[in-house]
């Protein structure tokens, strides 16, 4: 007889390209990879929001303020789809949240490093969204409904911020000399921890093997960095950036970028702890979370009022 609770009945769905949605059955290991995975996400749309919100109220201009401030309200907008995504996995929000006031959750490397001018704002847009949209376009494919679906909707906002992001960078290398040495300046800082973004090497990608075979990861984190890659050369010509790689070049058999080696220990670093911002993320996400109690707690009292008189009015 076939049996729809077992762990062969699942692998065989996953191969038949089935999307596995919050009822049916999956093995103990695949729910704990998507709660990782996804609420690991959700907290990098959350915490990305502290680079970008540091400029808000030194945008160049009211249309630069408008369009940041709508770009960093999707982020937070993503973060809630993810939380509510990852919530039908049996996991609260509570919880998801402790995970990363304690250091068990990971966020991503990214954004861990300072914005410390306008220019870095045109390179996080650019760079930051242009590496999650590879990575995010592959997870539209993900096997986990909720997930994927979720995917859809956040990519078509992810390619406004990336126009956003080429936008500023392209404006300032139509500017003076100092404007166009602050865009390579934030090229230079901010290439690097975006090819980062991407995971470590195939070879050293723990997760990978489990994440292919049941479809979470549908293209490895170096298939992805390569696509990246190859896209960001020519956009950068384009506007007269250099990449800041003296080791790039295209390999004509492999029709594609030879890039320099990462620097790992700066990554491993990063994702311990220990970069230039974590504490600052931190401090100020936990501050601003214990600040927001009531909010919280006025969001239930109201529901269970509403409840309460529905039940009379019943
Ligand atoms: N940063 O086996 P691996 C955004 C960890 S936000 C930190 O390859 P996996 C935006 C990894 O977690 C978009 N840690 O793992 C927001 C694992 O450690 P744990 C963010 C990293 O999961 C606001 C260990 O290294 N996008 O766009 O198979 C403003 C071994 O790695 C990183 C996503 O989150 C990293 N970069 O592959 C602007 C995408 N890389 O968990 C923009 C969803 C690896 O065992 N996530 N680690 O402690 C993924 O696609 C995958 O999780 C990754 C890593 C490709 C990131």
């Amino acid at each position: 007889m076939h049996n729809e609770h077992s762990d062969e009945h699942f692998q065989k769905r996953i191969d038949n390209g089935e999307y596995i949605e919050p009822r049916d059955y999956m093995p103990e290991g695949y729910r704990k990879h998507l709660i990782r995975q996804m609420s690991q996400h959700a907290h990098s749309e959350v915490i990305g929001m502290q680079p970008e919100g540091n400029w808000i109220t030194r945008a160049p201009s009211l249309r630069a303020k408008q369009i940041l401030l709508a770009k960093i309200q999707d982020e937070g907008g993503h973060g809630l789809y993810l939380y509510s995504a990852a919530e039908t996995l049996g996991i609260s929000r509570e919880e998801m949240i402790d995970n990363l006031h304690t250091g068990k959750a990971k966020y991503s490397n990214i954004f861990n490093y300072p914005s410390l001018n306008w220019a870095d704002i045109g390179a996080i847009g650019w760079l930051v969204d242009g590496a999650a949209i590879v990575n995010q376009v592959s997870l539209q494919r993900t096997s986990y409904g909720p997930y994927s679906r979720a995917m859809v909707r956040i990519c078509k906002e992810e390619s406004f911020h990336q126009r956003q992001g080429y936008e500023i960078m392209a404006i300032m290398m139509r500017g003076t000399k100092e404007q166009q040495a602050m865009a390579q300046d934030a090229m230079n800082r901010w290439w690097w921890p975006s090819l980062m973004m991407f995971g470590p090497h195939d070879i050293d990608s723990p997760h990978t093997g489990d994440a292919v075979k049941w479809r979470i990861k549908r293209e490895s984190n170096d298939t992805l960095r390569q696509k990246f890659i190859d896209k960001t050369v020519q956009q950068a010509e384009v506007i007269g950036l250099k990449m800041p790689d003296p080791d790039l070049k295209w390999n004509e058999a492999k029709q594609c970028y030879d890039h320099g080696a990462i620097n790992w220990d700066e990554f491993k670093r990063v994702i311990k702890g220990d970069g230039p911002c974590n504490k600052q993320r931190m401090a100020h996400h936990i501050k601003y979370h214990n600040e927001g109690e009531w909010v919280r707690e006025a969001a239930e009292a109201f529901k269970a009022k509403k409840l309460q008189k529905e039940l009379v009015t019943a």
